[in-house]
């Protein structure tokens, strides 16, 4: 594969716009180099799809893949990054402002739609032979911005210019049939390239079109609206991403989008089963596995029982035997709202033969546990079908030959709470997978610095598809070594100040530390936690005006669910107080604040390489594993956070001099809620009652929304249990020690840089490459290179 953008640019500028190369507009660019790209992998990428259908395949389902951008990823991957310079420079276009004019694939909410994403990266890097299954959304998550503060939503058309990284495959369409609505599913296919590889993964996205474009009898009549009623109905569909995190409504339109890919997915595979197998679909599973990333595609349970019973006519114990050895479940949260239930009524009005077929496995099941001698009452509980509900995590384990949690201790309280009755049954069934991001995009494409001096330290770049070489290294820094990651941490934090300047109008100081927590507002995250020390801080400094404070930026990402108020809430609270503190004439020498607005995928490329702080700070048994912890450990910033989630296995790996940890932990917690009195942290932790009341008093201006007033009873009410259910006040004092100690210790830059060193050749775990490795023993494969 000899590539030679210096002649394939020019031209394919010239077919999408029309016009010679250095007359196009930098959106035009844009979009021709990317089409040189697709030109650049198209033979490699047929070959790897021919190369993976005749063996055994994996299949990633999932209703979200957070990708951000594409074009300097694959250019990255490919080795053309100086290519594509050269060829943009011949006419007077700059490769890096071509790079921002691409907008960002945000197919997914947060951690688990960008985990699916990194995952892509690594089964690609290796050579796996994996496709990933989703939907086109044609709006991705909403776009947020700030109007007084509050957060407002708007729409993400995101491909709408044209997107030359998805292709359409009109020859492989399939249909889906609803009891109300029969629909054409045309897939739109992503390369999915390697590092270093000349494997081409695929990520297949369904789009829902209708049968007929528009009912040309009503158009001719003159009903132009009832012309395009059926074509509406069925492009809702794929419409747009359910905004919410970890918790879901609008259900039936819900249930609508997950049938949708999962029958089309799974059409498309059995059919590529006929083709090279032949009728018989007993040995199914032999060549096929399909990974549930959360209950989102668990409809595909039903789904494969249906094609291989109505289909292709195997019975019901046959067609059985082949589903338990195809599914493997991922839960990747113990929140118990997140567990999908559907009304049955949906399910009889959307699809009565699916609905048949799950009666039919609770049926079996109820029998089946019965005769294991398992009580009534836990049958019920963790039956499929009960209480008017179908139960989307339950059909999951009951039918899936693997279940697991997403790092150490999610998969413990799995086994111990959220799951333990099926523990209990399946135990073997039961393996952790401790998440893990790609090193190509969160290090070596977002941190050329750091990346140019890894390659120098170890010798080559073979950390970027083994980031476990670095550990090899963990001793190999002198004093030389740590001045040179200062200077880098320094370099990239000037240049996320001018990124900050010029998309939020805020001007921060590069010698300050940059503290940073970035992740979806939710409670249990305690961005809330964060906000009152920031806030107590201020009250400090007011009180006395001699106190020494390290200079610090304090920085904020985060989308709350547009139905959350009191995520909302807080966000509005993030945002008045940084007005405070930014325009406080003397505190503001010392503390900024900022709220990045829109936060996605590629803001997080411009942050993490210039944070020193990484606030991880949930409270502990509720983050099931987070991801950003591991971006930033790579990146060099240290770990403030709780023991929750992955930053368990941070810890074991840095050790507790690399990293800051405070607060209670989840084995704790239960006795420490049965006397908590939120109240008596407030009237006896020094600072507590001044912060609290500053919500109400008039130090901040809520715009009359009452939500600050809100948030306050949220953490005092202690007439009833759902007092500061997060426990924010209770870990206050620790949190606001370490902070403090944390902040104090920066002054000392060697020891600091030392640390920072620990955290990056450390973090050769937390490479998805390693638990991509890690699945690949559950699905069965192995590596299918093209050369
Ligand atoms: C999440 C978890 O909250 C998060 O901790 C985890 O890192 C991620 C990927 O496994 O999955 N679960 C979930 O429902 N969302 C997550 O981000 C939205």
């Amino acid at each position: 594969m000899t590539q030679n953008l210096a002649a394939t640019v020019p031209s394919q500028i010239r077919a999408v716009s029309g016009h010679p190369a250095g007359a196009s507009t930098p959106m035009e660019v844009w979009q021709g180099l990317s089409a040189a790209v697709v030109d650049a992998i198209a033979d490699d990428w047929y070959a790897t799809e021919q190369k993976y259908r005749a063996g055994r395949m994996e299949h990633y389902f999932s209703a979200e893949f957070l990708m951000g951008r594409a074009l300097l990823n694959n250019l990255s991957n490919l080795g053309l990054v100086e290519q594509a310079r050269q060829a943009l420079g011949s006419f007077g276009q700059n490769l890096s402002e071509i790079l921002e004019e691409e907008p960002d694939a945000a197919l997914g909410n947060g951690g688990l739609g960008r985990l699916a994403a990194c995952f892509l990266d690594s089964c690609a890097t290796l050579d796996l032979p994996v496709a990933g299954y989703g939907i086109l959304y044609r709006y991705g998550l909403f776009k947020q911005l700030f109007n007084d503060g509050f957060q407002t939503e708007h729409p993400d058309p995101w491909m709408e210019e044209g997107y030359p990284f998805v292709l359409r495959r009109e020859e492989a369409q399939r249909i889906v049939r609803y009891a109300d609505l029969t629909v054409r599913a045309v897939p739109y296919d992503m390369p999915i390239t390697g590092y270093g590889t000349r494997n081409v993964n695929t990520l297949r996205l369904w789009k829902a079109e209708p049968m007929e474009e528009f009912d040309y009898d009503a158009f001719n009549s003159q009903r132009f609206t009832d012309a395009i009623v059926e074509r509406e109905r069925t492009a809702d569909i794929s419409r747009v991403l359910y905004p919410n995190d970890t918790t879901y409504e609008g259900k039936v339109l819900r249930v609508r989008q997950q049938y949708f890919f999962c029958s089309a997915s799974l059409q498309e595979i059995v059919d590529n089963y006929v083709a090279q197998h032949g009728t018989d679909l007993t040995g199914f599973a032999e060549f096929n596995s399909v990974q549930l990333n959360d209950t989102h595609p668990v409809l595909a349970i039903p789904e494969l029982m249906r094609l291989l019973m109505d289909e292709h006519h195997l019975g019901w114990e046959e067609a059985w035997s082949v589903v338990t050895a195809t599914f493997a479940y991922t839960n990747h949260t113990v929140l118990a709202e997140a567990l999908e239930t559907w009304e049955i009524s949906i399910f009889e009005r959307l699809f009565p033969r699916i609905l048949e077929i799950v009666r039919e496995i609770d049926r079996r099941f109820r029998t089946d546990l019965a005769d294991r001698g398992v009580d009534h009452s836990t049958i019920e509980y963790i039956a499929p079908v009960s209480g008017g509900k179908v139960r989307m995590a339950w059909i999951a384990c009951y039918a899936s030959y693997s279940i697991n949690g997403v790092a150490a201790l999610h998969t413990e309280i799995l086994k111990r709470d959220t799951l333990k009755d099926w523990y209990a049954i399946w135990p073997e069934r039961f393996n952790n997978k401790t998440n893990g991001v790609t090193p190509r995009r969160w290090l070596r494409q977002c941190n050329p610095r750091l990346s140019a001096l890894l390659d120098e330290v170890t010798g080559s770049d073979a950390w970027v598809t083994d980031l476990s070489v670095l550990a090899d290294y963990v001793d190999a820094a002198d004093d030389t070594v740590l001045d040179r990651l200062a200077e880098i941490k320094h370099a990239n934090k000037v240049d996320f100040a001018a990124w900050v300047a010029q998309r939020e109008g805020v001007e921060i100081d590069p010698e300050a530390i940059f503290d940073v927590q970035i992740k979806r507002l939710h409670e249990y995250k305690r961005q809330l936690l964060n906000a009152i020390y920031v806030l107590d801080l201020y009250f400090r400094m007011k009180d006395d005006p001699s106190l020494v404070v390290p200079p610090r930026v304090f920085v904020f990402g985060a989308k709350a669910a547009p139905g959350y108020i009191r995520a909302k809430a807080v966000i509005k609270l993030i945002n008045a107080v940084a007005e405070l503190v930014n325009n406080d004439p003397v505190v503001s020498q010392i503390l900024k604040v900022v709220f990045i607005h829109n936060y996605n995928v590629s803001p997080a490329e411009h942050i993490i390489p210039a944070a020193d702080v990484s606030e991880q700070i949930s409270m502990a048994g509720k983050e099931a594993s987070g991801t950003s912890n591991m971006k930033f450990m790579m990146n060099g910033a240290l770990t403030l956070g709780t023991l929750d989630g992955a930053n368990v296995e941070i810890l074991e790996s840095v050790g507790p001099d690399n990293a800051y940890i405070f607060g209670a932990t989840e084995d704790e917690l239960p006795a420490l809620r049965e006397t908590y009195d939120p109240r008596a942290v407030y009237e006896s932790v020094p600072g507590l009652k001044r912060v609290l009341d500053a919500l109400t008093d008039g130090t901040l201006d809520d715009n009359g929304s009452g939500w600050f007033a809100d948030l306050r009873r949220s953490l005092l009410e202690s007439s009833h249990e759902s007092a500061d259910v997060y426990y924010v006040l209770g870990d206050f004092e620790a949190y606001r020690q370490t902070k403090d100690a944390m902040a104090a210790d920066y002054a000392d830059q060697r020891a600091w840089q030392r640390k920072a060193w620990v955290n990056i050749t450390g973090s050769g775990r937390f490479s998805s490459d390693r638990t991509i490795r890690d699945y690949a023993q559950v699905w069965q494969i192995s590596p299918a290179p093209i050369a």
